[in-house]
């Protein structure tokens, strides 16, 4: 009989070699016909499922409120001045992306499984914060640079509410709230920030949703799915600084003396 070649790649999210191209099976015509937006888009090339509408509507959400957060953060810094040294879009936005890390914009998914674990074990928010403290560890998802519990950040506050609205449990969240009053006990910058938010919410999604099995919530959790979200996001906000610096004409950038302490 035909013996099949062995392939070198295995794929299961997308496939193009039909009459038009299927995300998770369902074809191009019928995103566009059903009105499907990138939630759905991203619910099909990621978790390679259709999930319910106010799920779509939060992974949006999640994407418009961390699209840009200003020129100041350190990814907009990165892309300003890349693209002010004359390069191109592609250079700008992956110098930019490329300071998404554990302090600014990737501490979502390590926030999803710090909360996580804490809160299926049973701890109490003092219990987790202080074996944090103990291990030598920055609760991810707490703290901010420029928001404190009397300048909440307006973006925690909008997806607690859109949460509180159209999720059917916020369990994980309401452990996130009680985590982050403790930590605001001890420093008023202790606030639960943008992160922190997506990182908890999504636990309550994939927990209450009833579109995935434990086991397929541990995997997600493990692998770290949620960064990509702010990543995903925030490369709107870098390509938008792009053209703003090349539309202005921006020269080289060169920080000023006045601004460096030399030492020896
Ligand atoms: N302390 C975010 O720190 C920041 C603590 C803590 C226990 C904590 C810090 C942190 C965890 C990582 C995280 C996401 C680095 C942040 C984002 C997107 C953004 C950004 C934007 C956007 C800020 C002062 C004292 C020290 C510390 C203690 C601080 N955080 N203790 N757990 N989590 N968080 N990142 O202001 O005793 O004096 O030594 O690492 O969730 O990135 O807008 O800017 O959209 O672009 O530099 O919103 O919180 O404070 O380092 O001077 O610390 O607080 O140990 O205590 P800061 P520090 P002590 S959202």
């Amino acid at each position: 009989g035909r013996v099949r070649a062995p392939t070198h790649i295995i794929s299961t999210i997308s496939d193009d070699r039909g009459e038009e191209p299927c995300y998770a099976g369902v074809p191009m015509s019928t995103i566009v016909e059903r009105g499907y937006g990138v939630g759905d888009v991203i619910s099909l090339l990621w978790f390679k499922r259709s999930l319910p509408r106010y799920c779509t509507q939060f992974i949006e959400i999640c994407i418009m409120l961390c699209a840009d957060h200003g020129p100041c953060v350190s990814g907009a810094h990165n892309t300003i001045v890349t693209a002010r040294a004359g390069k191109d879009l592609v250079s700008s936005l992956v110098s930019g992306l490329l300071t998404i890390g554990p302090r600014f914009g990737g501490a979502i998914d390590d926030a999803a499984r710090y909360f996580k674990d804490a809160f299926d074990r049973g701890l109490t928010p003092y219990e987790f914060v202080e074996s944090m403290k103990k291990k030598g560890i920055r609760v991810p998802g707490i703290g901010h640079r420029i928001k404190r519990g009397d300048n909440r950040d307006k973006r925690v506050e909008l997806l607690q509410e859109y949460a509180h609205s159209h999720f059917p449990s916020v369990k994980y969240m309401d452990y996130a709230v009680q985590v982050e009053t403790y930590t605001l006990s001890k420093a008023n910058n202790l606030v639960l920030n943008v992160d922190g938010a997506i990182g908890s919410l999504f636990l309550d999604l994939l927990a209450g949703s009833g579109m995935f099995s434990k086991q397929e919530i541990d995997e997600i959790v493990e692998i770290g799915y949620l960064n990509g979200l702010f990543v995903l996001a925030r490369s709107i906000g870098l390509i938008g600084h792009t053209f703003d610096q090349k539309r202005l004409k921006q020269p080289l950038y060169r920080h000023p003396w006045e601004d460096v302490l030399y030492t020896k």
